[in-house]
């Protein structure tokens, strides 16, 4: 078995324990080559998002590789077809980072409209050269009241939603279908079937949904055109669902109002537009990144090896269709 990058201590000492494990000791993200080395050998390989496990690294796995449990609950760094056409079977960690990831989304939905990381940066360069109080200085904007579009009302996405009605904000959400009645009521949440019609009326718009093929620049180009001048994007979910040079774009023009970015389209590279704006709120893709979360995406990635070695279905196997 070979981990990618280092784990949670406690996390590593079990598998260890458990599983004849191998480290990468540097914890630096793995090339190519490297990671083709380690699957030509490997019976269980356990990747993180920094690792792309594609077709071409897939093709020159080993007969012995028949499991990849990933550790993360996002699996657009694994090619599940050309996995499930070799009978390798993948896992993910869904569940036990849904709430952390969705603090974090409604930090964003937080800190862009009230210019909370501006304000405390600007502070921080003022030092003791700051004047005080004024009355209109570092004004931001309400998000009482406003109107919340959700992309994606999964777990995550409903979990964002419990947090901002209780904020106060209106709860939209854009889906392949509805959600369950029960779940729309108890979020007072409003359906739209059309991302164009939603985008054009929300002041906040929230990425929560899986990248796949489907959403690749879901939020593309002509998309974000209809997006109202004084709303607000935040992504929590994955860079390549918003086409990020438009973004970039269209913030620094002054068409979009700002941005709360804990993804982006090329991590690590960041359009540069973004980073030197001061409406855009840039995050190290750290919403899930809680030591309780990481232990217990450990423990999943654990818990599926060993149901898996000991000959039964993973409980977090993945399905190339439900991405
Ligand atoms: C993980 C994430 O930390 O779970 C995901 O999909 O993006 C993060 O929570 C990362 O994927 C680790 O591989």
């Amino acid at each position: 078995m070979f981990i990618t990058r280092r784990l949670p201590e406690v996390v590593e000492t079990r598998m260890r324990e458990l599983f004849n494990a191998r480290l990468n000791v540097d914890d630096k993200p793995m090339s190519k080559d490297q990671l083709i080395d380690a699957v030509k050998t490997v019976d269980v390989l356990v990747p993180t998002v920094t690792d792309k496990i594609d077709k071409s690294v897939l093709s020159q796995a080993g007969p012995k590789l028949k499991l990849i449990a990933n550790f993360g609950t996002g699996v657009d760094n694994i090619d599940l077809e050309t996995a499930r056409n070799r009978g390798i079977t993948v896992t993910n960690t869904p569940g036990v980072l849904t709430e952390d990831t969705a603090d974090m989304t409604m930090a964003l939905i937080l800190a862009v409209p009230r210019r909370l990381t501006e304000g405390s940066m600007l502070l921080k360069s003022l030092q003791d050269s700051w004047e005080g109080w004024s009355p209109t200085w570092m004004l931001g904007h309400r998000i009482f009241g406003k109107r919340l579009g959700i992309i994606g009302l999964g777990h995550i996405g409903q979990a964002v939603a419990r947090r901002a009605k209780a904020f106060g904000l209106q709860i939209h959400y854009h889906n392949r279908r509805p959600v369950a009645e029960d779940i729309e009521q108890e979020l007072e949440a409003t359906y739209w079937e059309s991302l164009d019609q939603m985008l054009a009326r929300m002041d906040i718009i929230s990425v929560n949904c899986p990248h796949t093929p489907a959403t690749y620049h879901l939020l593309s180009a002509r998309r974000l055109k209809l997006v109202k001048p004084t709303a607000y994007i935040v992504n929590t979910a994955r860079g390549e669902i918003i086409d990020e040079n438009a973004l970039g774009r269209m913030i620094e023009s002054g068409q979009i109002a700002g941005a709360g970015l804990d993804v982006f389209e090329h991590e690590p590279a960041i359009n540069p537009k973004l980073l030197k704006s001061d409406s855009v709120v840039v995050l190290p893709h750290m919403s899930s990144a809680t030591i309780e979360g990481r232990i217990d995406m450990g423990e999943k990635v654990i818990i599926n090896i060993k149901t898996f070695l000991d000959g039964h279905s993973p409980p977090d196997r993945v399905h190339s269709a439900m991405f």
